[in-house]
C-alpha cells in the first residue's frame, strides 16, 4: 500500500535521460563501473550484475570477486575485466602494499561503484563495507548484502552519512529495508511511503524500494522529500537474480554520468519495462534475470 499521493515514472519522459553519443564518442566517454561482490556460492548475482552494466552501455566494466568465479565470470562475460580478490585486506591494519595495489586498481577501474549483490555478510563482504565508505569518492550503488551488513551495524546512519561518494543509490527489496529500519517485511508492505521517508532520512541517498510499485525516494536541492512509483515490472520478476541486474543497470547508468536522481528513474523504468516486454510474448513464469539486459538495451535503442 502506498498511503500518500506520488507521481508515476512516465516512460517516454524518463527516457529523455538516457545516454546519448555523438559520433567521435569512445569507450573512455562512456565511463567505468567497477562491481564488488560473489562470495562463494554466489558468484551469479555480480555477474549478472556486470552484465547489465555492459548492456546499458558502460565504457568498460570490472569485477572484482572471490576467485573461485573468475573463470565463470569470463566464461559468460568475455568483455568484463575480471580480478578474483581473496582477502580484501582494506582495514586499517593492511594498509601495506598490497592494500595500496587493490586501491590503485580500484580507483583506475571505477567511475562508479556497486557493492552488495552476492556479497555474502561474512568477513569478506564486511571488510569491502568497512573499506568503501572512506575509500569512493565516486557514486555508489548499495545494494542487498551491503544492505544487510550496513543494518547490522551499531549506527547505520552514521555509517551511511560517512559515505564520500558523490551521489548513493540504494536498493532495499522490503525484507532489506525491514533489517535496516528494524521493523517487519509486513510493516514496510503496510505504508511503502513511511518506509521510503525512512529510509532517506537515514540514508541521505535516493532509495529506491523494490517490489511491485516500485518506490524511487530522494531529497530534492530544497531538500522536499520527493517520492516517484514505478508501475510497470510484473511477478514474472518474483525469480533469483532481478535486483541484481538492477544494480548493474544503475552502475552503468551513473558511469555514464546521469546523476544519481536520473540514474535512479532511468533505472528502474528500464528494468521493469524490459521485464513487462518480455512477459507479453512469452509469459511471467520462467522469466529470467539474464533475459533482461538484452531486452534493456533494446529498449534503450527504439525512438520514444
Ligand atoms: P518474507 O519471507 O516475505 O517475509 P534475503 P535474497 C523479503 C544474492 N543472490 N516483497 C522476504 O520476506 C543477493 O544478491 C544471489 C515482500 C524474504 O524473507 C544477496 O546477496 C543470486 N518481501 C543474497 O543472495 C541470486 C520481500 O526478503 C526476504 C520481497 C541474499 O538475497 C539470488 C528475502 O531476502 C540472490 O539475488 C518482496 N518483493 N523481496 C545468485 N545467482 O548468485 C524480498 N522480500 O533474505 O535478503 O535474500 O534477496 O535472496
Ligand atoms: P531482488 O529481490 O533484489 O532480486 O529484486 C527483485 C526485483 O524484481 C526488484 O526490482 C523488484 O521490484 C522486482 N519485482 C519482484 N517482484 C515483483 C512484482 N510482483 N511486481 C513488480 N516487480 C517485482
Ligand atoms: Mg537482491
Amino acid at each position: 500500500a502506498v498511503q500518500a499521493p506520488v507521481q508515476s515514472l512516465d516512460f517516454p519522459d524518463v527516457m529523455q535521460l538516457r545516454p546519448r553519443r555523438t559520433p567521435s564518442f569512445h569507450k573512455g566517454r562512456a565511463g567505468k563501473v567497477l562491481i564488488i561482490g560473489g562470495a562463494p556460492g554466489m558468484g551469479g548475482a555480480t555477474i549478472m550484475a556486470a552484465e547489465a552494466a555492459s548492456r546499458v552501455g558502460a565504457g568498460t566494466v570490472n569485477l572484482f570477486t572471490s576467485p573461485e568465479h573468475v573463470t565463470s565470470a569470463l566464461v559468460r562475460c568475455p568483455t568484463v575485466m575480471v580480478s578474483g580478490v581473496e582477502h580484501p585486506v582494506l582495514s586499517e591494519q593492511f594498509a601495506d602494499s598490497e592494500g595500496a595495489a587493490l586501491l590503485e586498481s580500484m580507483h583506475k577501474a571505477s567511475g562508479a561503484l556497486v557493492l552488495g549483490p552476492g556479497l555474502g555478510q561474512g568477513a569478506w563482504g564486511q571488510s569491502w563495507v568497512y573499506w568503501l565508505k572512506a575509500a569512493s569518492t565516486r557514486p555508489l550503488v548499495l545494494d542487498a548484502d551491503a544492505l544487510n551488513i550496513i543494518a547490522s551495524l551499531p549506527n547505520p546512519e552514521q555509517y551511511f552519512h560517512s559515505v564520500n561518494a558523490a551521489g548513493l543509490v540504494i536498493t532495499p527489496h522490503p525484507g532489506e529495508a525491514a533489517r535496516l529500519l528494524h521493523v517487519s517485511v509486513a510493516e514496510i508492505q503496510n505504508d511503502r511511503y513511511e518506509a521510503v521517508k525512512q529510509l532517506v532520512k537515514l540514508s541521505g541517498a535516493l532509495v529506491i524500494l523494490k517490489g511491485a510499485g516500485t518506490l524511487v525516494g530522494w531529497l530534492d536541492a530544497g531538500g522536499r522529500l520527493r517520492v516517484e512509483v514505478c508501475l510497470a515490472g510484473n511477478p514474472g520478476m518474483a525469480s533469483g537474480g532481478m535486483g541484481d541486474v538492477l544494480s548493474g543497470v544503475l552502475g552503468g547508468l551513473l558511469a555514464q554520468g546521469l546523476s544519481y536522481v536520473d540514474a535512479g528513474r532511468l533505472g528502474c523504468c528500464l528494468h521493469s519495462e524490459a521485464a513487462d516486454r518480455l512477459t507479453q510474448t512469452e509469459g511471467q513464469v520462467g522469466l529470467l534475470a539474464t533475459d533482461l539486459p538484452p531486452m534493456i538495451r533494446y529498449l534503450l535503442h527504439v525512438k520514444e
